[in-house]
């Protein structure tokens, strides 16, 4: 590469810097690699945010928990409200994925995943009974949409006593979980483009019939190690299929829900390796 070009490429890139500081705060997302994946027809204003969950406040609303620390182990109500600008409770919220609210709870190290679905309040309060078994920090994300724009704010909720931090497990291409084997069957993922992420559920080798769960055949919640930004994801109706955008290379945990036809809930956890 000669001095000109990379001159030029320099420019390109303090272009796109300026570009994305320009568009800070807005709902767009600038990122290399988005024209390449871009769908006809789908412009920049409606492109999904490649990571959320990283901020308490957003696009204008903030989520105000009702205590930020917990005691180990007892069961207590986890109490939130979603306030706008003024801080006037937000009382109407879109139904996603069959639910006008989503709660994840993960600590820190990427453990103890719940994905819950808190009760609204007649003073606009949301609120549900949740028990946090080990110590640490835990991460709770509130994922609703509001006005047909999407949110995933995020704060800590802080656990005494002594924790154990765990290792994130290594890859795999299979997890067992409650008798079932679940497999990653396509699952080649690369920052900055869609990457599709099927799975499939077997128990002794036989295909296990799965029932809805949330309008659709599975859950995913993608996370990223280090800072846990919230993926957005989007499922196929028919089948264990997401697409997802990795915004970067790193690693990532990936928490799979689905229910069987006997009514139970099951969640499959995968660590994910994105390369560049
Ligand atoms: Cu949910």
């Amino acid at each position: 590469m000669n001095v000109a070009s990379k001159l030029a490429g320099f420019a390109v890139v303090l272009a796109l810097v300026f570009a994305g500081a320009a568009l800070a705060g807005s709902q767009l997302d600038v990122h290399p690699g988005k024209t390449a994946t871009e769908k006809p027809g789908m412009s920049a204003m409606d492109a999904p945010q490649p990571v959320r969950g990283l901020a308490v406040s957003e696009k204008g609303l903030t989520l105000e928990l009702a205590r930020r620390t917990a005691p180990q182990g007892n069961r207590f109500a986890l109490a939130f409200r979603i306030v706008d600008g003024r801080g006037q409770t937000v009382r109407d919220f879109d139904v996603e994925h069959t639910k006008r609210m989503h709660l994840i709870v993960v600590r820190r190290d990427m453990t103890g995943f719940q994905h819950l679905h808190p009760s609204e309040n007649a003073d606009g309060t949301w609120s549900l009974p949740v028990t946090l078994p080990e110590a640490g920090t835990y991460r709770v994300f509130a994922d609703f949409s509001a006005g047909q724009t999407p949110y995933t704010l995020a704060d800590d909720i802080a656990v005494d006593g002594s924790m154990r931090s765990q290792p994130l497990t290594a890859p795999a291409g299979a997890v067992d979980v409650d008798g079932l084997r679940v497999a990653l069957v396509e699952g080649a993922t690369k920052a900055g483009a869609e990457s599709e992420l099927t799975f499939s559920v077997t128990r002794a080798g036989r295909p296990v019939a799965l029932a809805d769960y949330l309008g659709a055949k599975g859950h995913l919640v993608a996370l990223r190690q280090g800072d846990l930004a919230f993926l957005h994801v989007h499922p196929d109706e028919n089948r264990l299929k997401f697409m997802a955008t990795f915004p970067t290379a790193g690693t990532y945990r990936l928490f799979l829900q689905f229910k069987t036809t006997d009514g139970r809930l099951h969640t499959a956890a995968f660590t994910q390796e994105v390369t560049r």
